[in-house]
C-alpha cells in the first residue's frame, strides 16, 4: 500500500518543518500544496524532502485539496491522508485514520474532533457552526456523521479516481461527502484529538462559515432539486391559492378587494411558481448533464 500524506498549506513556515519532520519518521511520501504562500512554506517543504505542488496565487483550501488529489493519483497512491499543516492534528493518529481503509471497511475515513478529545478551547460559536453544517449535510446523506468539517481524513484510491472536488474554499469538505454519498462510498469516522492551544485557529470563521453553508446548499440543491425547490414551491403555491380564494370570496360578498390579502395572494403565487419552475428546470438540467457523462 502506497500512502501519501497531503498537507494543504498557506503561510505555514512556522509549523510545517516540525510536522514534516515528525511525518518523515513514519511515512515516505509527503505532498505539500503550497497555496500561494508569501513566506518560506515551499522552500522549507522542498528542503525537507516533501513533494511540493505550488499555486502561483492563493486559490483556497478546496483548490489545495484538489491539487493533492491530482498529485496523489499521478503518483499512483493507494491512500491519501489530508492533514492540517498548522499543528492542530496529531501525527500519531494517522495510523487510526487509515486503519479502516487498510482493513477494507471504508472508502473515506473522517477524523472526528467530536468523538475524540479537544485540547484547549474551541470557541463555542465555532462548535455550533460546525454542528449546524454537519446537520445540514446529514439531512441529505445516509450515513450520519459527527464532524463534516474535519481536515484530517483518509481517502482510498477509488475515491481519488471518482471524485473531483470543484469547490475552491472550505466548502470542499462537504462537497466531497455529498458526492461520496451519491456514489455510495463507505464513510466511517474515528476519534481524533485536536489542539486549540495557542493561536492556531484562523480568524476568518464567519466568512468561512457562510461560504461553507452556501456551498453545501448548492450541492444539496443540485442533488435534490425537486425536494429543495419543489416542496417550498408547492407550499407557497398552496398559501397563494388559499389567499386567492379568500380575496375572491371577500370580493363576491362585499364587492371590495382587501389589499393586504390580495397582495399576499399575488406574492405567494408568483414566488411559488418561480420556485416550482426552478425545481423543474434544475431537475431536467441535472438529468441531461448526468446522461451525458
Ligand atoms: N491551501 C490553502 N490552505 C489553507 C488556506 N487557509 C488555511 N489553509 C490550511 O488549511 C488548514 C486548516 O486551516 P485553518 O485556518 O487552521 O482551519 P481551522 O483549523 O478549521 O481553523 C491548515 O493546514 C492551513 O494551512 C488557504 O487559503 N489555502
Ligand atoms: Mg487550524
Amino acid at each position: 500500500m502506497k500512502i501519501a500524506i497531503g498537507l494543504p498549506a498557506f503561510n505555514e513556515e512556522k509549523n510545517i518543518a516540525s510536522i514534516i519532520l515528525q511525518l518523515k519518521k513514519k511515512y515516505e511520501l509527503i505532498i505539500v500544496c503550497d497555496d500561494g504562500s508569501s513566506d518560506l512554506t515551499s522552500a522549507i517543504s522542498e528542503e525537507m524532502g516533501a513533494v511540493v505542488v505550488k499555486h502561483k496565487k492563493n486559490l483556497g483550501y478546496g483548490s489545495a485539496i484538489r491539487s493533492l488529489f491530482v498529485k496523489a493519483r499521478e503518483l499512483e497512491c493507494d491512500i491519501l491522508v489530508t492533514f492540517d499543516s498548522d499543528g492542530q492534528h496529531n501525527v500519531l493518529e494517522i495510523h487510526d485514520v487509515i486503519e479502516p481503509i487498510l482493513k477494507n471497511k471504508a472508502d473515506i475515513v473522517i477524523g472526528s474532533r467530536f468523538l475524540g478529545k479537544i485540547e484547549g478551547n474551541i470557541p463555542q460559536y465555532r462548535k455550533l457552526g460546525i454542528k449546524a453544517i454537519t446537520n445540514l449535510v446529514n439531512s441529505n446523506t445516509e450515513k450520519k456523521i459527527t464532524d463534516s468539517q474535519s481536515g484530517f481524513r483518509a481517502y482510498n484510491k477509488i475515491v481519488m479516481e471518482k471524485i473531483v472536488p470543484s469547490e475552491s474554499g472550505m466548502g470542499v469538505s462537504t462537497e466531497i461527502l455529498i458526492k461520496a454519498n451519491k456514489i455510495k462510498f463507505r464513510i466511517s469516522e474515528v476519534p481524533i484529538t485536536i489542539s486549540y492551544e495557542g493561536n492556531m485557529s484562523s480568524q476568518k470563521t464567519l466568512s468561512h462559515g457562510t461560504s461553507v453553508i452556501l456551498s453545501t446548499m448548492k450541492f444539496i440543491s443540485i442533488e435534490h432539486p425537486l425536494k429543495f425547490y419543489g416542496i417550498p414551491g408547492s407550499i407557497f403555491l398552496a398559501i397563494g391559492l388559499f389567499f386567492v380564494v379568500w380575496t375572491l370570496q371577500e370580493f363576491t360578498e362585499t364587492r371590495r378587494i382587501i389589499t393586504n390579502i390580495s397582495l399576499i395572494a399575488i406574492g405567494s403565487t408568483i414566488f411559488g411558481m418561480l420556485l416550482t419552475m426552478t425545481s423543474i428546470l434544475l431537475y431536467s438540467l441535472v438529468s441531461v448533464v448526468r446522461e451525458r457523462r
